[in-house]
């Protein structure tokens, strides 16, 4: 009567994802679905000017308008001290402006009435004399002799620099260099694009005058953190704080930072005493919420002539906008940018980074990334093929020779990162004969003798998912770790609860596929909870797809708590002592006689009914797990793709993709997963930015301007595996969320380049539009920096 693990939705399993039952049957919860008694909506009134300072606000007209409740400024934030806040990496930001506006669509004004078409009206009745000033939209403007100073809020600030970094072997990384046979050189723009997910951000603040509890449903990863900040600023005790994240419509990223918005609601709630509803409009998200990328990029390969890579230096200038809140909790101030290179075995490198201010929205760091690795990624393999270019090598065989090999871990890289596990070499070859690498170069040929252009783009990285461990990444001098409580009742069913929070991951599926293999308690009598902060255990949210190696692993330990105790009942039960017991999975069974057993079921019955004298009653625990490294999955993208020679235009013919994220917890989210990251990395490549004119207007604030690629542009993806099981988790696994995303951009921007070798094309910055490829391919010179401003609008 052993229980069948796939049958059961254990480790593995295939299971359909349960909450997608309500989803697509619209029935969803999300914030915009919650109303309250007596609750009232407000509206956002945003800078129209980039960089201005404020003359006045003049709010009277506003609050003449019936059913108008209240105006905020920051003229009043200011009287509470509340008109800046402190943002995630130790700066501040204003939460309605007072002295200046910094960037378009910066929040100058709410306004809060009966409903929101009235607040909305009345944020237009709301007059604000502005005196424009100069405006800043790059990092060479940014430091530019003379440049005005954005930030002369801030006391000691005299310029636009945010930080001088550096990280990496200064001198060892010069004498390798010095020792080189040939030194290849590149130079990237990767730029500005925002998560855009379909439900934008909001929330709901309802202050309870009879309890005095501030009760905030909000568009949240991160319910804990939002509960922190709110006791810190706001300085409500915590316990009278209660953050709910219901179900989220997308986040990838965006739903990480703490808006201004989700702010002035709960102080409207608080003055007014109601319920008070914001719900950003699409243009707010995609103007003012957290950007990813923005980056320029420098970087050159020491090699010697057979390929080996002998030295890496990189330079990084990024544009950080108005504000430096980044959402990103390791120690660095660059993210996670120098686990560059992780893969390939190289002994020494250098990374100097420049963040600056700008007068464009504050950036999240955040769209599916692990906090830059999404750029370190993509300059990592546009390097690596440059150097191949230049040596005249074959793509494959340049990563081939200088991977980490399968028994060189664990692997110290050329920053300091310990990768522990992978099989480089195994998922390229896979990918390679699947993509049919060979046939593919002599078809390359014989297209050219006919002016077809067609190319091949490979793309292979290790990336660090998890944050933490606790000794590398806090928030603000929070430790990173994750959670997981669970009750099993006393008829088997249970009620697992974790500190992550999905927001559109499956954690809901995936933790109870857990819970079946550890417990053999059937999936589908596990429910899962994440996102209330007053039943949640705590817990850091969701980001850096370290669900799966923190709380994910939690779920394990909790679970295995447990089964410790289940055996001590069992015990009891078959009137022997723990040492004469077995556990085969769902059952403990007599060593002697292994058909007399009794059920994890059973276990859980007698943990209310039956117990051994003196054990307390029940069958619940909760686990805190501080994971000893980040997980380190390895990806191998290969796209094949023609360029049309007459319009610039490029298509995908094949992409190949070989993801290693340890052991999978359920084979088809991961597919999922991976098939979502590509679209975006697809979209990157091909069609995503965000820019900005001269003064700082935003192109790119609607989606006629910001393009989501649809199942209509996006190509098909063939995906493989290959399981390396993560040395230090639980059950093996490691992160995913994030892998295609940032490993997939390189592989067409490399595609591309690829097929205009010959022509002196070295590199196409993103996205990669047809005018771009047209232009470079006609007159033979790279196409780089920030992506014009469209025109044709
Ligand atoms: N999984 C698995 N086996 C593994 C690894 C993961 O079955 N070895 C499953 C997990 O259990 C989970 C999913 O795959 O159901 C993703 O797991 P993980 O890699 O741990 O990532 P997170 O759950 O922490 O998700 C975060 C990651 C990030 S940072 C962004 S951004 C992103 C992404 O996930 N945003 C998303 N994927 C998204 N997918 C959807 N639908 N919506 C978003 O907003
Ligand atoms: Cu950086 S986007 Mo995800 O880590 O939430």
């Amino acid at each position: 009567m052993t229980v069948d693990e796939v049958k059961i939705g254990g480790l593995g399993a295939k299971r359909r994802r349960v909450e997608d039952s309500r989803f697509i049957r619209g029935m969803g919860n999300y914030v915009d679905d919650i109303t309250l008694p007596g609750m009232l909506h407000m509206e956002i009134l945003r800078s129209p000017l980039a960089h201005a300072r404020i003359k006045s606000v003049d709010a009277s007209a506003a609050l003449a308008i019936p059913g108008v409740q209240l105006v905020l400024t920051g003229e009043l934030l200011a009287s509470r001290n509340l008109a800046w806040m402190p943002t995630l990496s130790y700066d501040t930001q204003a939460v309605l402006a007072t002295d200046k506006v910094r960037f378009q669509g910066q929040e100058v004004a709410c306004v809060v009435a009966d409903d929101p078409y009235i607040a909305k009206d009345a944020c237009e009745a709301i007059v604000v004399d502005y005196e424009a000033l100069p405006v800043i939209v790059n990092p060479t403007q940014a430091t530019a002799n003379g440049a005005p100073v954005i930030r002369d809020d801030k006391e000691n600030q005299h310029d636009n620099v945010v930080f001088d970094w550096e990280v990496g072997d200064k001198d060892g990384t010069d004498r390798a260099f010095a020792a080189a046979d040939v030194v290849s050189e590149l130079e990237l723009h990767y730029p500005r694009s925002h998560p855009s997910p379909i439900e934008t951000c909001g929330s709901i603040a309802d202050f309870d005058r009879a309890t005095s509890k501030l009760t905030v449903y909000m568009t949240t990863q991160a319910p804990h953190i939002i509960r922190a900040a709110v006791a810190m600023v706001a300085e409500i005790p915590e316990h009278m704080i209660r953050i709910v994240s219901p179900d989220l419509g997308g986040g990838f990223g965006n739903k990480v930072p703490i808006y201004p918005g989700y702010v002035v609601s709960i102080l409207a709630s608080i003055l007014l005493e109601r319920p008070v509803k914001w719900i950003e409009d699409k243009t707010g998200n995609l103007i003012s919420t957290g950007f990813g990328r923005d980056i320029y990029l420098r970087g050159q390969m020491a090699l010697r002539n057979d390929g080996k890579i002998l030295g890496v230096r990189m330079h990084t200038d990024s544009d950080h906008g108005a504000f430096f809140s980044d959402a990103q909790p390791s120690k660095f101030k660059i993210g996670l940018m120098h686990a560059a290179f992780a893969c390939y075995d190289i002994p020494v490198a250098h990374l100097t980074a420049r963040g600056v201010y700008t007068n464009k929205a504050p950036g999240g760091v955040a769209y599916r990334c692990s906090f830059r690795i999404t750029e370190a990624m993509f300059f990592q393999e546009r390097m690596v093929q440059a150097a191949a270019d230049d040596l005249g090598l074959d793509q494959a065989e340049i990563r081939r020779l200088n991977f980490v090999k399968d028994d060189d871990f664990p692997h110290r890289t050329p920053f300091g990162f310990l990768t522990d596990s992978g099989q480089y070499g195994k998922c390229l070859e896979i990918g390679l004969e699947a993509i049919g690498y060979e046939d593919f170069l002599k078809q390359k040929e014989e297209a050219r003798k006919n002016g077809r252009l067609l190319g091949i783009g490979i793309s292979t990285m290790t990336e660090p998912l998890g944050a933490g461990n606790s000794r590398e990444y806090d928030i603000l001098g929070i430790k990173m770790f994750d959670s997981a409580e669970l009750r099993v009742h006393m008829t088997g069913k249970a009620l697992l609860r974790t500190g992550a929070k999905s927001q559109g991951q499956g954690h809901e599926t995936t933790w109870a596929q857990i819970v079946a293999h550890e417990l053999g308690i059937p999936a589908d009598d596990v429910v899962v909870e994440e996102g209330d902060t007053d039943t949640a255990p705590f817990g850091m949210g969701t980001y850096a797809s370290r669900s799966t190696p923190v709380a994910g692993a939690a779920v394990s330990m909790v679970s295995r708590k447990i089964r410790a105790k289940a055996r001590k009942i069992a015990a009891h039960l078959l009137e022997v002592s723990e040492e004469d017991i077995e556990w085969e999975l769902g059952r403990f069974y007599l060593r002697s006689s292994p058909d007399s057993g009794v059920t994890i079921q059973e276990c859980a019955m007698a943990a209310y009914s039956n117990l051994p004298d003196g054990m307390e009653p029940g069958l619940e625990n909760n686990a805190y797990y501080d994971p000893p490294n980040l997980t380190w999955p390895f990806g191998c993208y290969i796209a094949t793709v023609e360029v049309d020679p007459l319009t610039g235009v490029w298509d995908v013919l094949n992409f190949v993709a070989v993801d290693d994220c340890g052991v999978r917890i359920n084979p088809m989210i991961v597919e999922g997963q991976i098939m979502g990251g590509l679209a975006e990395a697809y979209a990157m490549a091909n069609m995503q930015f965000i820019t900005f004119d001269s003064e700082g207007n935003c192109v790119g604030s609607n989606y006629m301007d910001y393009l989501l690629p649809t199942a209509w542009e996006t190509p098909g993806f063939e995906l493989h595996e290959v399981v390396t099981p993560c040395p230090h988790h639980p059950i093996g696994a490691k992160g995913v969320g994030e892998c295609a995303t940032v490993g997939g951009p390189a592989a067409f921007v490399n595609a591309v380049i690829d097929a205009l070798k010959g022509t002196g094309v070295r590199n196409i910055d993103m996205p990669l539009l047809p005018d771009r490829v047209y232009e470079a391919l006609t007159e033979g010179h790279d196409v780089s920096g920030s992506p014009p401003v469209r025109t044709d609008l």
